[in-house]
């Protein structure tokens, strides 16, 4: 029922075709001449449209405008926005509506079941969640290899108006692009995995105190206080600058892959506890978007009930930001159906190996199963439409 619904829309859609108006882009905005018009069918995979490519010049992407969250710390807006300034975090309730957040609750357990022709999985089957059987997932839940974040629900899930638009609303343009992040799959009844400790950090450069980055997780199930998921240090985004002059020349630093990523140690969280910061633990329903700062201090905690996390980690920036270098290497990464970690500018591509019974996983080719058909709104986030025609 849910698999015919969902073929009838994306026929709908095939029967569209869609616009583009390029620009040339070594011209100020205001002189660019709309000059070309390309038309991109909506049902071309991602190989189809990366040989449109060279038809197409480049959009100017309009800057963050004057409404961008803490530009001025003292705006109000009435929405969501309010309580992720105050609070480092918020819940967009219903940003994907009911019915479409359990298809892709669908989408992704369908995707299990027939992760490389079908290892076993069946999700009304628990005994059948054993590693064996599906793709690797670690113990925080987190699956992000396998070119997974190009499958076509991944792309579907981005391109949401509730989800892009939230993003909108908080850097005041529409033109963002997004990172090619991955998903959570927790199934806390797994017995044949590691335990997840806390691991609370930041994701973002401790020597770079201002707002720079919004995180998202679009949940899909049932999300309350004892299931696996999102904990948060309330309001602790706002102290982040001056905690890392405190604990700039901390011993004992957490190890850090990148610059990018900062693990607060035991001093770490005292100093946060005796500020009076709060950690709370994020509930949702199915269609929620959570999103927070990237200075909020969180981490994922382990369930101690028996339902199941699904959720795609998704995060937007202003193609405004981007250098021309970034784009051109993240259209690397889309042409490759490579991953990005949450920055949507490819700061990082690719990643580590994944790992089945102590070797390489022979499985993990970064090849998506059902690759996406972009919409329009779709193409845009992946930022290739940014890139001028010369770069
Ligand atoms: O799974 C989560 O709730 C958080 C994961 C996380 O730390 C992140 O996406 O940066
Ligand atoms: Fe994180």
């Amino acid at each position: 029922m849910i698999r015919t619904m969902i073929q009838r829309s994306l026929l709908a859609i095939s029967r569209k075709r869609l616009t583009l108006f390029s620009r040339a882009s070594h011209q100020p905005p205001q002189q660019r001449p709309a000059t070309r018009v390309l038309h991109i069918s909506c049902v071309q995979t991602l190989h189809t449209i990366h040989t449109s490519r060279p038809a197409m010049a480049s959009i100017v992407p309009k800057p963050s405008g004057p409404a961008k969250i803490f530009n001025d710390l003292n705006a109000t807006f009435g929405d969501f926005r309010d309580d992720l300034m105050r609070d480092g975090y918020a819940v967009v309730k219903g940003a994907i509506p009911r019915e479409r957040a359990d298809q892709y609750a669908d989408r992704m357990f369908s995707y299990l079941e027939n992760f490389k022709g079908g290892l076993g999985f069946k999700r009304d089957d628990r005994s059948t969640y054993i590693e064996k059987n599906m793709p690797i997932i670690n113990e925080k839940g987190l699956c992000f290899a396998y070119g997974i974040t190009h499958e076509d629900f991944a792309w579907d899930i981005r391109a949401e108006p509730g989800v892009v638009g939230a993003f909108e609303k908080v850097f005041d343009t529409e033109d963002l692009i997004v990172s090619f992040d991955g998903f959570n799959f927790t199934f806390p009844t797994r017995t044949d995995m590691k335990e997840n400790t806390p691991w609370p950090h930041q994701d973002q450069d401790p020597e770079k105190p201002d707002f720079r980055c919004l995180q998202g997780l679009v949940n899909m199930l049932p999300n309350g206080a004892n299931d696996g998921g999102l904990l948060v240090c309330k309001g602790a985004h706002l102290l982040s600058g001056e905690f890392h002059k405190e604990f700039k020349d901390e011993k004992d630093k957490v190890w850090a892959w990148t610059k990018e990523w900062y693990g607060f140690t035991d001093a770490g969280m005292k100093w946060l506890k005796d500020r009076g910061c709060q950690w709370i633990k994020v509930e949702a329903d199915p269609g929620d978007l959570i999103v927070w700062d990237s200075r909020t201090p969180h981490y994922n905690q382990a369930p101690t009930t028996e339902n199941a996390r699904f959720c795609a980690y998704t995060c937007y920036m202003p193609a405004a930001d981007a250098t021309q270098a970034d784009l051109v290497r993240k259209k690397g990464a889309f042409e490759n159906t490579l991953r990005t970690t949450h920055w949507p500018n490819a700061a990082h591509v690719g990643g580590l190996t994944m790992m089945r019974d102590g070797k390489p996983d022979p499985y993990d080719e970064d090849k998506p199963a059902n690759p996406a058909k972009l919409s329009q709104r779709a193409y845009k986030l992946t930022g290739i439409p940014y890139i001028a025609t010369s770069a």
